[in-house]
């Protein structure tokens, strides 16, 4: 099982997708085992881009995340960090296949409504950036583990 972080961007909670996107995850039957708003601090979002300091359209991208709350969000599930990112389409919403969310819900990339971490070690760092260890819920079981594993014991 993996871990992944999911943001739901300022843009798409002021557009009033939250409910839309969660939705999708939770078709998929990721089990959520961390979610909440928050306003993020520009150290907060320095930390999660890091990767992207000097880039041309960092300062924005620093901007954008901290111009109002997002729903933070820890996905658990087989292949999760790959999943999330296949339900949510490439960066670029022009490029992403129709049923995805960027491609569904965005124009352009800058503003994309989304984010999902591209690794294990990613979401491992990311988590850490928005989450205490006791914040998480992990002492339940969703319906879709419930049935995974009784047809693994069936078989
Ligand atoms: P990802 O979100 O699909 O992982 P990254 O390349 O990690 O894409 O970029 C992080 C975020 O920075 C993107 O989601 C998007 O909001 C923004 N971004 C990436 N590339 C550009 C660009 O060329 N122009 C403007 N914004 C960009
Ligand atoms: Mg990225």
């Amino acid at each position: 099982m993996e871990r992944t972080f999911v943001a739901l961007k300022p843009d798409a909670v002021r557009r009033g997708l939250i409910g839309r996107i969660i939705k999708r995850f939770e078709n998929r039957g990721y089990k959520i085992i961390g979610m909440k708003m928050l306003h993020p601090t520009i150290e907060m979002a320095k930390k999660h881009y890091a990767e992207h300091e000097g880039k041309y359209f960092y300062d924005r991208l620093i901007r954008y995340l901290t111009s109002g709350p997002i729903i933070a969000m820890v996905l658990q599930g087989e292949d999760a960090v790959h999943g999330v990112r296949q339900l949510m389409g490439s960066t670029k919403p022009g490029e992403a296949e129709p049923g995805t969310l960027r491609a569904d819900f965005a124009q352009i990339q800058e503003f994309n409504i989304v984010h999902g971490s591209d690794s294990v070690e990613s979401a491992k760092r990311e988590i850490d950036i928005y989450f205490k260890p006791e914040e998480l819920c992990t002492d339940w079981k969703t319906i879709t583990e419930i049935v995974m594993e009784s047809e693994k014991a069936a078989i």
